[in-house]
């Protein structure tokens, strides 16, 4: 397939006025018709081209006359029409199969309802339409379906006339005044249980607000709708944004390929990320919840009201918008703790795709598969840059230049360098190296080397920065690099101030006053910028890192950087057993930050194997996992009493799923991961023991996990206990799949893949099963003998047939392969080859050639 090219770029020759919808619902043959209003733009000669794929097409007519065959040409890929007036309207009529449509794009069934994903591409599976996000117009909706079986009817917009018409069917109008792409275009239609609330804005306003969820559910959506409310007012508060119509509407959905969608006054959920009760849900899932409802309703103004102008600008609201998020929990919960998790996440899932065969820039130049594009990198490292942007300019000028952006570009569809010329043209700074984080893929690495005169007391601190080369650039610039740095001395005492980092290498001296000993020198705080920081510590000073450091972030990532030495030395046969003293330090510091439980949480938490396989290559992901793991015992060994009074304490307020008690959960589930690594004879029974007790579900989850992990009767007590508890709520279910595919091996994945609860059709489903071993389970899935990857492939073979934007996501486990160990390496590349030698859809046919480079 050819690759589509931001340089390539061309405006519209038209402008769609408006669009008027009309659906006529049945799930085996739904008719959609189009009336478009058209007004030519651009050239006189250029021909109309309309987007449409999947589409049967029964009519077609300007201004009332219908066209013959002759006058337009009919492809895979949609309907062009060369000599077509200045002004006219174009009417279509098509018909489209929802309940045949697996890949979950356009308008489809879940659950017996109608629902559409239109983002990125899905809305040319509707109807005959300029399917590109620089072609905004106004839409009305009118839709039809069998009253019975689908009593709400909901579009964009505001609701209008409703009513009955023949044979038991009744109808619904919808308008939206705002101008939008189609790929923001929803409809909803089914039986569903509402949850129903009311917002009042910062100008007086009442809005109606409503999440929608299967029969039975509606208690289950509560917090949706309480994060939903924080999140309207937190706009408000802090960026002025006020919601821009009457209805705000929420829908969940079980069959869904993302998180969720930002469609405008319409926003549709997978149910993974609106249903949570105390019985069902876990922490994570209320984090999740909150986090994902504020980014879908922040997109309102940071999509919606301004968009993309092409999808190579997509971070310009993606990045923007997990910015926006992350700061929202923030303010919600614990910053210090939000900023680790978030640095967590990032250095899992984007460094390893910066380091690997997919590495692409933040506004990549160039794709293949659109779907493809929502990639770590866009939203993560893309919400770093705008951190960075922040940070650089200070909290006043950036809401100064966000206001002008919102100001000057609503109702537009714009780039990158329209964002930045509001931030230019408010502070009078020049961003072009700066812009350079768009264009360069890659980790920067920083390397810094400190000396110390104690007879002058000059501190100097040289930096020097490189960025690795990617796929497709090799030579790189130096990037502005901020990075928020102090001096620390044995009292706590500090000087702060921000370095830009803009040459290759930079010498910072400091000349202290008489008497000072040496100082610690803060680097990077609050990890200012998403780089790799090398810097070769003895471990004395690691040490005293952790006693000294200030800041939350860099005295967390003391103790990651000990711990992942520890176990890289491990795992490669250096060190035999871990090191008393250094395993005392990290138990000293759980200990020590015991009266902040979320955040001795964190530091009781070891790196993951995702994160230490970026570290040293090749990467031996069963050695790591081993290593890891006897770190993990020989912490607890240190911990017992400390675990033993956190766990033997139970909790007799109500559950409250706030930050205050999800940290004091976090901390009894990272002692329950511990307990589960120890090896201690007891700790099957003492797990069941967890299990049994645990009130709410993160806790019994945690002794899950733990227990899926070992041998024995516990684990299958455990387990079948859950299943027969749990086996009619499918989320819950997901779970219990995934605990075993996180701890299990090939043959666990096979037996996960034939029980009759595993779904095909069902993103989640699949997920809980082949993400959790490929993508968190490594050491499972990169097995020597490429057990894994077998196991993997066929799944994706058969899921990829059903859903290619689901094939392809699974197939990215594989973006690592070059850095193993060369058995796993050697299976690895064997199972890629025979994916790329199989019929895969262009998704996953994209991930493979780039993954095989
Ligand atoms: N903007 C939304 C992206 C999305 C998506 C992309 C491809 C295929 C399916 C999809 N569903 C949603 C989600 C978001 O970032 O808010
Ligand atoms: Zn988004």
């Amino acid at each position: 397939p050819v690759a589509v090219q931001l340089s390539d770029y061309t405006a519209y020759p038209f402008e769609i006025e408006q669009v008027d919808l009309r659906f006529d619902l049945h799930p085996d043959a739904t008719l959609v018709r189009a009336d478009l209003k058209i007004r030519r733009t651009g050239a006189a000669d250029a021909a109309l081209e309309l987007d449409g794929e999947a589409l049967e097409l029964k009519s077609i007519a300007i201004d009332g006359a219908p066209l013959p065959e002759s006058a337009y040409e009919l492809t895979e890929s949609g309907l062009t029409l060369q000599d077509v007036p200045n002004a006219f309207t174009l009417v279509t009529e098509v018909e489209i199969a929802p309940s045949k449509n697996t890949a979950l794009s356009g308008l489809y069934m879940s659950g017996g309802r109608f629902c559409t994903q239109c983002e990125a591409i899905g809305f040319r599976r509707i109807t005959f339409y300029p399917d590109r996000p620089d072609v905004m117009s106004r839409f009305t909706v009118r839709m039809t379906a069998d009253k019975e079986t689908y009593p709400i009817l909901l579009s964009n917009g505001t609701p209008g006339e409703t009513g009955d018409v023949d044979d038991g069917r009744h109808f619904a109008v919808w308008d939206d005044p705002h101008k939008k792409p189609a790929y923001l275009f929803a409809l909803c239609a089914g039986d569903y249980d509402v949850y129903r609330d009311q917002f009042t804005t910062m100008s007086g306003k009442v809005i109606d607000l409503a999440v929608h969820v299967d029969k039975g559910d509606a208690d289950r959506a509560a917090w949706a709708m309480d994060s939903l409310k924080r999140s309207m007012k937190w706009d408000e508060e802090t960026y002025g944004r006020e919601y821009d119509l009457g209805v705000f509407n929420i829908v969940a959905v079980r069959d869904f390929n993302f998180g969720a969608m930002e469609n405008k006054g319409l926003n549709i959920f997978n149910s993974a990320y609106v249903l949570a009760d105390e019985a069902s849900a876990t922490d994570a899932d209320f984090e999740a919840i909150e986090s994902i409802v504020a980014h879908e309703y922040f997109h309102n103004w940071t999509g919606n009201r301004i968009t993309c102008r092409d999808w190579f600008q997509l971070c310009l609201k993606e990045g923007l918008t997990v910015f926006r998020d992350q700061n929202f929990s923030a303010d919600m919960r614990s910053r210090p703790v939000q900023r680790i998790k978030d640095v967590i996440r990032l250095r899992a899932r984007q460094f390893a795709e910066d380091a690997g065969p997919l590495a692409h820039s933040v506004r990549p130049e160039t794709y293949g598969a659109i779907d493809n594009l929502y990639t770590a990198t866009v939203y993560e490292k893309g919400a770093e840059v705008i951190g960075m942007l922040r940070r650089i300019l200070g909290e006043e000028t950036y809401r100064k230049g966000m206001d002008l952006y919102f100001d000057r570009h609503d109702g537009q569809a714009v780039t990158i360098e329209d964002f930045y010329a509001c931030f230019e043209e408010v502070s009078g700074d020049d961003f072009t190296q700066f812009r350079l984080w768009y264009s360069q893929a890659g980790t920067p690495e920083v390397s810094v080397e400190e000396s110390w005169n104690p007879e002058t007391r000059e501190v100097a601190v040289t930096l020097k920065q490189r960025v690795p080369a990617t796929p497709g650039q090799t030579n790189k610039k130096p990037m502005l690099i901020p990075m928020e740095m102090a001096l620390i001395d044995d009292e706590g005492n500090m000087a702060e101030w921000i370095t830009l980092f803009e040459d290759e290498e930079l010498t910072l001296t400091f000349d202290l006053p008489e008497g000072s000993e040496r100082p610690l020198v803060s680097i990077n705080r609050d990890f200012t910028a998403p780089i790799r920081l090398k810097r070769n510590l003895d471990r004395e000073t690691q040490l005293a890192m952790i006693r000294l450091e200030t800041d939350p972030f860099n005295q967390w990532d003391a103790v990651q950087a000990l711990a992942k030495q520890e176990i890289l030395a491990l795992s490669e046969g250096s060190q035999a057993e871990p090191d008393d003293a250094l395993v005392d330090a990290i138990a000293a510091a759980v200990t020590g930050a015991s009266d902040d439980p979320a955040f001795a949480a964190l530091l009781a938490r070891l790196p993951d194997v995702n994160e230490l396989f970026l570290e040293r290559q090749p990467a031996d992901p069963v050695a790591l996992d081993a290593a890891r793991k006897k770190l993990q015992a020989a912490l607890y060994g240190k911990l017992r009493q400390f675990a033993d009074s956190v766990l033997g304490e139970s909790s007799t307020q109500a559950y409250d799923p706030g930050a205050e008690q999800a940290g004091e959960r976090a901390l009894r589930t990272a002692l329950i991961g511990l307990l589960a690594a120890s090896g201690a004879d007891e700790a099957g029974d003492r797990l069941l023991s967890l299990y049994k007790a645990a009130t709410n579900m993160t806790e019994k989850l945690a002794a899950l996990r733990g227990l899926a992990g070992l041998d024995g009767e516990a684990r299958e007590t455990a387990l079948a206990d859950f299943e027969a508890e749990w086996t009619s709520n499918p989320l819950v279910m997901d779970k219990w799949f995934g605990v075993q595919a996180g701890t299990g091996d090939a043959a666990t994945i096979e037996k996960l893949a034939a029980h009759s609860a595993f779904d095909l059709r069902n993103p989640n489903r699949v997920r809980s099963v082949a993400a959790a071993f490929a993508m968190q389970n490594l050491a499972g899935f990169h097995a020597p003998d490429g057990s894994g990857y077998r196991v993997v492939e066929d799944i994706i073979l058969k899921a990829d047939k059903v859903n290619p934007a689901l094939g392809a996501r699974l197939l990215t486990a594989f973006e690592q392969w070059r850095s193993l160990e060369p058995k796993a390496k050697a299976e690895a590349e064997a199972c890629l080859r025979r994916l790329q030698a199989a019929d895969l859809s262009k998704n996953s046919a994209d991930i493979v050639s780039r993954a095989l480079g």
